[in-house]
């Protein structure tokens, strides 16, 4: 296990109540469009299981109310939603006369219902659905299950207007059942991971960025474990980062958009168990899964990995609330991550969620003055503004001064070079900032300074 040097600050805003309606919502699946967070589920408040969804502020605040996505007879379960570049498509699986159909529903932004529902597979059989987009087409895998036995993985281009194109796919595979498919798009084309649910190892298939699947299939992780199950794979574009379970340890494994390996399997957590997810979060890929180290009623954990696969800090806790919080999945916004769970803190599940954001330091920069440079804040605390003092010699002109708050939204933005006189900076910020907590991020050289601030009245 590989640690960086890199120290994190983490804020949560505390966890915000998306859906606490009664019987069961579960299953939830988040994606940003720019604006806000869509949060979907599946919701057994009318009696069998129907498709509902929440809109979230990148501050965490509920955007209007919960509302249906699909409400049709029997059970719709298993939801996902991806963002195109103008509409949300919502997918799940619909049960009973339908067996196994897949649907797509586009939701727009301000959270209307744009046309009908559609199948993406007249045929039935499929289950376990994903999706991601290629800054053109949505591409929606299944796992077929029509071949009893056999079971494969499936996938099919929905265009942004809704329309299935051309006919499905089929990954080449041999062996016997796949289970848990997921996709990721790089720049260059997707991966397909799943469980082999003869030998629980998780492989992988490299899909065009058209919807050709390679010829090769290949193992990724093998462990030879009987409980390996629910693979996740996210992509920074220049890589994919595939993660898997084996119950006690969370294990993951770079592999290259050319479907080469990157590195060994290497260890997430340990002693920690189930249902991984990540996603790229524009620095460095989050993991997050529910687990226990007492094995109890499971919480919600979560951890940074680099891009090179290396653990950024330690793994830190998301919600440690009563009961169990399970199912964890996460979406990137413009500078914080919304980490949204099935909860049974009431009883029952309901779809809590809670803003992710960090801020990050070298860990040899807390303790060590490096380059004989000076930086200061004073005063601080402060009441009608602060200045910052310091000496950057060798790259004044790329100084930058940045303020985040609490939950790490960028609050106020100082070009340091703009007011540079002799071999020192002198900046004033913090006029128009509210009282409370704030981080100063100088960012005028490697490793980055970060400050702690306060304003008071
Ligand atoms: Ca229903
Ligand atoms: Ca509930």
């Amino acid at each position: 296990m590989i640690i960086s040097n890199i120290l994190l600050l983490v804020f949560l805003t505390g966890d915000i109540a998306i859906c606490t309606a009664p019987e069961y919502q579960e299953q939830p699946s988040i994606a940003f469009d720019g604006n806000n967070y869509l949060v979907v589920w599946q919701d057994k408040r009318s009696g069998d299981c129907d498709i509902w969804g929440q809109f979230i502020s990148q501050e965490g605040t509920l955007v209007d109310t919960n509302f249906p996505i699909c409400i049709a007879e029997n059970n719709q379960v298993d939801p996902e939603v991806c963002f195109g570049t103008g509409n949300y498509l919502v997918i799940w699986k619909a049960n009973k006369e339908d067996t196994g159909k897949i649907y797509g529903q586009r939701v727009s932004p301000s959270g209307v219902l744009i046309d009908t529902a559609f199948t993406i597979n007249d045929w039935g059989y499929g289950t376990n659905p994903d999706i991601a987009f290629n800054d053109t087409n949505f591409m929606v895998i299944w796992r077929d299950y029509h071949d009893l036995g056999k079971d494969q993985v499936r996938g099919r281009q929905v265009s942004q207007g809704g329309i299935p194109i051309d006919t499905s796919f089929l990954i080449p595979v041999t062996g016997s059942d796949r289970e848990w498919p997921s996709i990721a798009f790089s720049d260059t084309n997707y991966l397909v991971v799943w469980s082999n649910t003869d030998s629980f190892h998780i492989y992988g298939s490299l899909v065009s960025t058209n919807g050709v699947p390679s010829d090769t299939v290949f193992p990724i992780i093998e462990k030879n474990e009987s409980t390996m199950i629910i693979p996740d794979v996210a992509s920074c574009g220049e890589n994919y980062l595939v993660v898997t379970t084996t119950r006690d340890t969370i294990i993951g494994r770079l592999v290259s958009t050319s479907g080469t390996f990157l590195d060994n399997p290497f260890t997430i957590s340990t002693e920690k168990i189930g249902s991984p997810s990540v996603i790229w979060t524009d620095s460095s890929y989050l993991v997050v899964w529910e687990g226990d180290i007492s094995k109890g009623p499971t919480d919600i954990f979560g951890q940074w990995i680099s891009k090179n696969g290396t653990l950024i800090d330690t793994t830190f806790i998301i919600c440690d609330a009563y009961y169990y919080q399970a199912m964890p999945v996460s979406a990137y916004g413009n500078n914080n991550c919304l980490v949204v769970w099935a909860d049974t803190r009431d009883f029952d599940y309901d779809i809590y969620g809670t803003i992710v954001s960090t801020l990050g330091v070298e860990e040899r920069d807390c303790f060590a003055n490096a380059r004989n440079d000076r930086l200061e804040v004073y005063p601080n605390p402060f009441t009608e503004y602060t200045v910052i003092r310091y000496s950057e010699i060798e790259n004044r002109n790329n100084a930058k001064i940045e303020v985040y708050d609490m939950v790490g939204r960028l609050v106020e933005e100082v070009d340091g070079n703009a007011t540079t006189e002799s071999l020192h900076s002198k900046i004033i910020i913090g006029e128009k900032l509210l009282p409370g907590v704030y981080f100063v991020k100088v960012r005028s050289y490697e490793p980055i300074k970060i400050i702690k601030l306060r304003r008071v009245r």
